[in-house]
């Protein structure tokens, strides 16, 4: 059997948790996947605090050098500056030019077992942005002054683009929603809209033809999201933006611990819970891990490994359906070990 070499990067809080969750099920699947090898990764927090780097370049060398994929738990990152830290999880997106954080969100009905009025992806861009991360502060006359660079380039656009045309166009509704503020910032938002629309016409063969483009301001997007989601299906958004939107759709299907994402590139694909590390809860043994299970999953698929991910996915939808053993964050009573041996029954 041949194998499949995972890096697994818990990083910090309850990251700790449900990677080990996502790995216990992705070790469940047999014989459907290659075999797979998990190589334990350092990044983080408390990786800074111990040894004065968050993303050491061990990690950075294995995961190019050595792994096929990863699965990402979740950093907590200081709302302070802190001299030498940076934010792993940004810093590898770049470093391994993971450009598309693909986000899907739907909601799994209790009653029926039907997917009901939530069910979108958000493609979020995921290189640049406010996430170039260059700020400065400056000491004026009238008191400090911060600025901050927010870069967008026709190429990230572009790539991003492409992603989302594709995967609108690989859906049934194939309507593709690109999220921008152009009203306000037409330079740099313009040219992100400008450039998703023209994708349709730079591929020769009118692939994209029966894709139905529409546009949306972020602010009312969010209104609009809340109001009457079932009219969005895929919404392809600046990073920030695209962050944004996703936590706020998590909260429609009911937590940010059952949505699942992937970072993906042309070379290699990382599947992360869209969730941080959640200070409040870790330690308590309640974390819900189906979000990382559901992450292990898209990236199972992204590599083409289909039986497996469909497994992984059916086994979360029926626990959520059954709603019988759920974390606190559902409303539930269970931990997060007796909802992982629930889907494990289930696979
Ligand atoms: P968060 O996502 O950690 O938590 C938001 C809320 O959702 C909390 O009430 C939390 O308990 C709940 N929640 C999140 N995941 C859950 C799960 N799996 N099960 C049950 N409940 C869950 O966001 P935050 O509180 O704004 O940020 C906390 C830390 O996480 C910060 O340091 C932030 O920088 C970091 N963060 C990291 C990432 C990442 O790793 N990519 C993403 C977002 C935030
Ligand atoms: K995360
Ligand atoms: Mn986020």
């Amino acid at each position: 059997r041949k194998s499949l070499k995972i890096g697994i990067i818990p990083a910090d809080g309850i990251g700790k948790e449900v990677i080990p969750a996502a790995k216990a099920a992705i070790e469940a699947l047999g014989s459907d996947i290659p075999q797979p090898e998990f190589i334990d990764l350092l990044a983080g927090w408390e990786t800074f605090t111990k040894t004065g780097v968050a993303l050491p370049q061990e990690t950075i060398d294995v995961l190019r050098n050595e792994c096929d994929c990863a699965l990402f738990g979740s950093v907590s990152s200081p709302s302070k500056k802190v001299v030498g830290y940076s934010s792993p999880i940004v810093a590898l997106r770049k470093e391994l030019d993971l450009y598309a954080n693909i986000r899907p969100v739907f909601s799994v009905s209790p009653e029926a077992g039907q997917k009901s009025t939530v069910d979108l992806v958000v493609v979020r861009e995921n290189t640049e942005c406010l996430y170039v991360k260059q700020e400065q502060q400056i000491q004026t006359e009238n008191g400090k002054e911060a600025r901050a660079t927010r870069l967008i380039t026709e190429r990230a656009s572009k790539r991003i683009g492409q992603i989302a045309f594709e995967i609108a166009n690989a859906r049934s509704r194939k309507h593709l929603t690109i999220i921008h503020k152009s009203n306000v910032l037409s330079i740099t938002d313009g040219l992100f809209r400008e450039t998703v629309r023209k994708v349709p016409s730079l591929s020769a063969d009118g692939k994209y033809d029966g894709v139905t483009v529409m546009e949306q301001l972020v602010d009312s997007a969010v209104y609009r999201l809340f109001r009457e989601p079932e009219i969005f299906d895929v919404m392809v958004a600046p990073n920030l933006y695209g962050d944004i939107l996703s936590d706020a759709a998590a909260a429609l299907v009911g937590s940010l611990g059952l949505v699942p994402s992937i970072n993906a590139g042309d070379n290699f694909v990382m599947g992360e819970p869209v969730h941080g590390s959640a200070p409040d809860i870790v330690g308590k043994g309640i974390s819900n891990p189906l979000a990382s299970i559901r992450s292990a999953a898209l990236m199972l698929r992204h590599l083409g490994y289909t039986k497996g991910a469909d497994r992984l996915d059916v086994a979360v939808d029926q626990v959520v359906r059954e709603a019988t053993t759920l974390t606190p964050d559902l409303n539930g009573k269970s931990t997060t070990q007796e909802v992982l041996t629930a889907v494990l029954a289930r696979l």
